[in-house]
């Protein structure tokens, strides 16, 4: 099987891929396009205009979670609950993992101090509803690295890189959660799952974006 990821450089989406690729230790090869001027191949190729594509023997997936979904039951070992209930749990957390990426990009692109401190607090209350499924043991176990790893820890590495650009993005993390982060960007799978110059990356594009985090510490002119 020839795999081909297309990727834009600092999404977190094309990330998780890149995790389970790399944790899996599958071939592959990563195209990166730039979205702000979308190659006319992918656009023929992509139905939702978004990266991540995964091209396989030609055929192509979207959506960040099936592409998760694919890779783990066509290359083992499985990173999914056998329990079927579980398994779909496990879904459902990797969908609301989404929803934290969306609310955390709106955090970061907030284009002044009041709408950086309400998305900040949406941000807040969103991470601590992981708390229960995480007081479950229904994932985040150290032992047992799954689909949801892969999800999330895009989220935990842009916290990261965002409380460096400034301060003020430190956000409150309930204990487990942080140790979970703590945990997940310390393995080798995720600290190669973005280029080398990520952070300058990440940061001329929240600079472009005029993310009042970067004006706010004097880095945005
Ligand atoms: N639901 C999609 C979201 C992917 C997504 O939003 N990708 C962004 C880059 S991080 C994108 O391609 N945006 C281009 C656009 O919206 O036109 C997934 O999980 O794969």
């Amino acid at each position: 099987m020839e795999l081909k990821l297309v990727s834009f450089a600092i999404c977190p989406f094309v990330q998780r891929s890149v995790i389970l690729l790399r944790e899996k230790q599958i071939d592959h090869e990563i195209e990166y396009i730039d979205l702000n001027d979308p190659p006319d191949w992918f656009l023929q190729l992509s139905p939702t205009g978004k990266v991540p594509l995964l091209l396989i023997d030609g055929a192509t997936l979207f959506e960040s979670s099936v592409i998760l979904t694919f890779l783990d039951e066509s290359f083992p070992p499985g990173f999914q609950p056998a329990d079927t209930l579980r398994r779909a749990r496990h879904r459902s957390w990797i969908e609301y993992g989404s929803t934290l990426l969306m609310a955390q990009h709106a955090m970061a692109t907030a284009s002044d101090e009041d709408t950086f401190i309400e998305k900040k607090h949406l941000l807040e209350e969103d991470i601590a509803r992981l708390s229960e499924p995480l007081s479950e043991g229904l994932f985040a176990n150290p032992d047992e690295f799954s689909l949801v790893d892969a999800a999330i820890a895009p989220l935990f590495m842009r916290l990261q890189h965002l409380a460096d650009i400034n301060q003020q993005a430190v956000v409150k993390i309930p204990d487990p959660v942080r140790h979970w982060s703590e945990r997940l960007l310390q393995r080798a799978a995720v600290e190669q799952s973005v280029v080398t110059d990520f952070a300058d990356r990440y940061r001329a594009f929240l600079v472009s974006n005029k993310s009042w985090l970067c004006v706010a510490d004097g880095s945005g002119n």
